[in-house]
């Protein structure tokens, strides 16, 4: 066994190894919290002086980790945070939790690793072991980063080791945590499997070690691929069930009475978030490099982008049945966050379907407890929020359920409307009165 890895497993597994953690969003700070909470001295390094700051006051800005326990863990001195990137000299594990967001053209932007692996190397030292987890394309570790790596003279395993490890963080899960979401990692060489697992292996319940950084990498997007696909497919279901006259979610609601081989999905307005619609395309495009068409990504793509059309028709094909135009209608968007619950705006469907009815002529409003401005399409064009009366809804031509948060009283919501379209089938618990008449389901 070569001397640094024994020299670094030992450290790990007397938590004397120092860990640094690169990107301190809702992915690195519970990692490095994490870390710190197993008993190794832990660095977070930021470019936001600001987190860096909150941090080191033992404040937390991530709703997943508690102030007190970053509070708890930094007066312990397990726990800081700095912009200051020299200090990564002295980690013997540093890890990437970067983003890894989609240029215009729907290429992946690997700008934020490659500004991370700058830093790295300028401080890169024997011993060290850098594992990524931002999510990226297959061949990023070993292509890209590897060779970064190796220019400045030190070698795989002789002085340094390289792997991958997705990150599985479910914001808002309160069942799934770092601790117990099972840890897929991938080396570049056996030794940086063998020292990445062991990294892991002190803070997680499960590790799965995979033979290779690109098997990790692949399977990452082929787990939020698997989504944006199937999500796609009952989108393209409902948009088939509208034109037959059948429920849709009474179908899936039967077919997931189906015990084995069936995976429940539901239609929605389409697919918002930093994952599902951003990560497929990682996939498609590397495929794209080597001459492959990705067809299923593609399609979902198409389908899914295509749901804020299919909702647009349904508003304009309701109010048409009141024998109203959607031209100077008031139509109330109820939820604009990319799912419930959460205030998060990323990739959010709400906001195509707010431009497109403002486009045919609405005058539009939208009620989000999370939620209180929107920034739509075009030079600093924003709308506010409005609080959500008895009067709003009255007002209003047609109510538009795009987001199902739970603090909603939608049976009251329904009885004050006039007409309403519900992308998420939060009415159909509602029972009797003329909910036929004046529901319209996606
Ligand atoms: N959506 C549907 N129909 C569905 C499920 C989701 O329309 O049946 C929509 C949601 O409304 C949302 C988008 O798709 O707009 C994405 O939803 P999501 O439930 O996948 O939530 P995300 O984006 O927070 O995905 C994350 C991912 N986690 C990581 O990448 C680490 C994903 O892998 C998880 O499976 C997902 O959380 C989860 O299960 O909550």
């Amino acid at each position: 066994m070569s001397d640094i890895k024994e020299s670094l497993l030992a450290r790990i597994a007397n938590r004397e190894a120092r860990i640094g953690v690169i990107g301190l969003g809702y992915v690195g700070l519970p990692l490095v919290v994490e870390f710190a909470h197993g008993g190794f001295k832990s660095t977070g390094f930021e470019v936001d002086l600001r987190k860096a700051e909150a941090i080191n006051r033992g404040e937390s800005y991530i709703p997943d980790v508690p102030g007190s326990q970053v509070a708890e863990l930094v007066r312990k001195g397990n726990l800081g945070a700095t912009t200051d990137f020299t200090q990564l000299a002295e980690q013997d594990i540093i890890i990437i939790c970067v983003p890894t967001p989609l240029r215009k053209t729907k290429d992946p932007d690997v700008s934020y690793i490659l500004s991370a692996a700058d830093r790295i190397i300028s401080t890169l030292k024997r011993g060290q072991l850098i594992i990524l987890e931002s999510t990226t394309y297959p061949g990023t570790t070993d292509e890209v980063l590897r060779p970064i790596f190796d220019e400045t003279g030190l070698q795989i395993d002789a002085d340094y080791f390289l792997a991958f490890s997705p990150e599985r963080v479910d914001p808002g899960n309160p069942n799934f945590n770092t601790k117990n979401i099972p840890k897929v990692v991938g080396g570049i060489t056996t030794a940086s499997s063998l020292v990445a697992t062991a990294a892991y292996a002190t803070i997680v319940d499960h590790v799965h070690r995979t033979s290779s950084a690109r098997v990790a990498e692949t399977c990452k997007l082929l787990e939020n691929t698997f989504r944006a696909v199937n999500i796609g497919l009952v989108n393209e279901l409902a948009q088939l069930c509208h034109e037959l006259d059948i429920d849709t979610w009474e179908v899936i609601t039967a077919a997931a009475t189906k015990p084995f081989g069936f995976m429940p999905f539901y239609p929605g307005p389409g697919i918002g978030g930093h994952c599902i619609p951003l990560d497929p395309h990682y996939l498609s495009w590397k495929a794209r490099m080597h001459g492959f068409e990705a067809r299923f990504i593609s399609l979902a793509e198409e389908v899914n982008s295509r749901m804020p059309e299919h909702v647009v028709g349904l508003v304009t094909g309701g109010l048409n049945r009141h024998r109203k135009a959607v031209n100077g209608s008031k139509i109330l968007v109820m939820g604009v966050a990319y799912k419930r619950d959460i205030d998060d705006m990323r990739e959010s469907p709400a906001l195509a379907i707010v431009e497109s009815l403002q486009e045919l002529g609405a005058e539009v409003s939208f009620h989000d407890p999370y939620v209180t401005t929107i920034h739509l399409e075009g030079a600093d064009r924003h709308l506010q929020g409005i609080p959500l009366t008895d009067a709003v809804v009255e007002a209003a031509d047609c109510v538009v359920i795009v987001t199902d948060h739970s603090n909603i009283d939608y049976g009251h919501l329904v009885a004050k409307a006039q007409l309403v379209v519900d992308t998420r089938n939060t009415t159909r618990k509602l029972k009797g009165g003329d909910l036929d008449a004046k529901v319209i389901r996606l």
